[in-house]
């Protein structure tokens, strides 16, 4: 898509600027975030500013003077784009690309940029065109001015490099229209699938987390699954759904999902909400979280964010500590330890941690092991609680067969009777 200073062969530079609330010190910290999405789309980072206040302005959105200086600053580094860590309107991009006289674009156009890049399937496609086009729509008299023809491309133009800008709101409108369509019809194809693997009663965890966490790489691991695996922001775009085995029962549903980031572009919320369903539908939260970042604490909180506004923050949920293999000095294990003391730790990496994780998987979705007598009338309970619970071990008696069993619902309420209470 971005197609600055092609003939060079060095990376594109980016000039990255921020701003912190009020009372917040002006720290790079802040800009960590956009630091990682912006050197996925493979650029260079030149330099970086915080602002401390941003003085809402008519023309760039901050003072006149201050825009002044970032665009000479922008200048001195050489920098091909500026990059804003907020939001800016369609009429301040316009006005800062006048100033800087290179591309200025926003972390939404960032993280729209790299899902482009990253969709591979037909749905993720779709969801990223739709995206793109609602994003554009405001933009559309922006993608007429001067800066166009270097951007190499408009949003909503078939191919990158298109320089014609032709297109009109209409025309755009029309192709949102028939996008939305052609995504209903896909999303209803895996509507079906999910329909058919309902029938299957296994209970269904869904993967969760910030973008990077590990997820598709603990997927993978448990399942000996091959789904994709990269260092970088947003390698997953589409759910992939797999089946654990575990010992005694028929195992349960694994479903990696899109990774999660702060403030996602609201349009990309939209899109992937179908996507992001397959959240809502599962009966366990699996929380991955990267234990070696610095920011891991802030990464939770984004993710209970995001879980809320997707309305499953009340499904039970496991937090699970990836990447353990990284943390080896005592006073971050141990802070962690602190801040999640019923978290897993594992490495899916390393594949250490793994009986603990399916310990907590069981006991969330199965309840803890007890133990029954059956009369022996009621053997057919032995099925019912292989197929939808944990079969541990049974013996057969002479008057009865005494289970070890982990079972929850239907075949906990019909076991319930037979239950044999441990002695105080
Ligand atoms: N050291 C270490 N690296 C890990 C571990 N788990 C995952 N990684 C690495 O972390 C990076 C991201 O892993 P992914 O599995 O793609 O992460 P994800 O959560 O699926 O990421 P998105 O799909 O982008 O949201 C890859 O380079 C993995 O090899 C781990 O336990 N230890
Ligand atoms: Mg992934």
């Amino acid at each position: 898509m971005i197609e600055i200073r092609e003939e060079e062969e060095r990376p594109i530079k980016a000039f990255l600027v921020g701003c912190v609330k009020a009372n917040e010190p002006a720290d790079r910290e802040t800009l960590q975030e956009l630091f990682g999405l912006v050197k996925t789309l493979g650029m260079e980072i030149c330099d970086c500013i915080v602002l401390t206040s941003r003085d809402p302005q008519p023309k760039f959105g901050i003072g006149t003077g201050k825009a002044v200086t970032i665009a000479e600053e922008a200048k001195n580094h050489e920098a091909d784009c500026i990059i804003f860590d907020f939001e800016i309107s369609p009429t301040h991009q316009r006005n800062w690309e006048n100033l800087a006289k290179i591309p200025v674009f926003d972390r939404n156009e960032v993280i729209l940029r790299i899902f482009a890049s990253h969709a591979r399937t037909k749905e993720a496609t779709l969801q990223v065109d739709l995206a793109k086009l609602q994003y554009s729509l405001p933009r559309l008299a922006h993608s007429y001015g001067d800066m166009a023809k270097q951007r190499g491309g408009n949003y909503g133009s078939k191919g990158s490099g298109e320089t014609k800008l032709e297109l009109d709101r209409r025309a755009v409108q029309n192709r949102i229209s028939r996008i939305k369509l052609e995504l209903a019809k896909v999303v209803k194809e895996r509507e079906t699938l999910r329909a058919r693997r309902d029938k299957v009663p296994l209970p269904s965890c869904a993967l969760v987390g910030y973008t990077n966490a590990g997820k598709s790489s603990l997927l993978n691991a448990l399942t000996g699954s091959n789904v994709f695996v990269e260092d970088k922001l947003f390698a997953t775009l589409d759910p992939t759904t797999r089946r654990l085995s575990l010992d005694g029962g028929n195992g349960i549903l694994l479903t990696d999902t899109v990774g999660f980031i702060s403030n996602l572009p609201h349009s990309l919320v939209n899109a992937f909400k179908s996507t992001l369903e397959e959240t809502a539908g599962a009966d366990l939260q699996i929380l991955v979280l990267d234990a070696s970042d610095a920011n891991i604490y802030e990464q939770y909180q984004t993710v209970l964010q995001v879980l809320k506004e997707i309305d499953v923050l009340d499904t039970p949920r496991i937090i699970v500590l990836n990447k353990i293999d990284r943390v080896s000095d005592m006073f971050s294990l141990r802070r962690l330890e602190n801040y999640f003391p019923e978290a897993v730790k594992v490495s899916a990496l390393e594949k250490t941690g793994f009986s603990d994780l399916i310990f907590s998987i069981r006991e969330m979705l199965f309840g803890s092991q007890k133990t029954y007598s059956l009369p022996l009338e009621k053997a057919e309970l032995l099925e019912l609680v292989r197929k939808t619970g944990i079969l541990i071990n049974s013996e057969w008696q002479e008057n009865s067969i005494k289970i070890e069993a982990q079972v929850s619902g239907k075949a906990q309420a019909l076991l319930a009777p037979y239950e044999i209470k441990p002695k105080e």
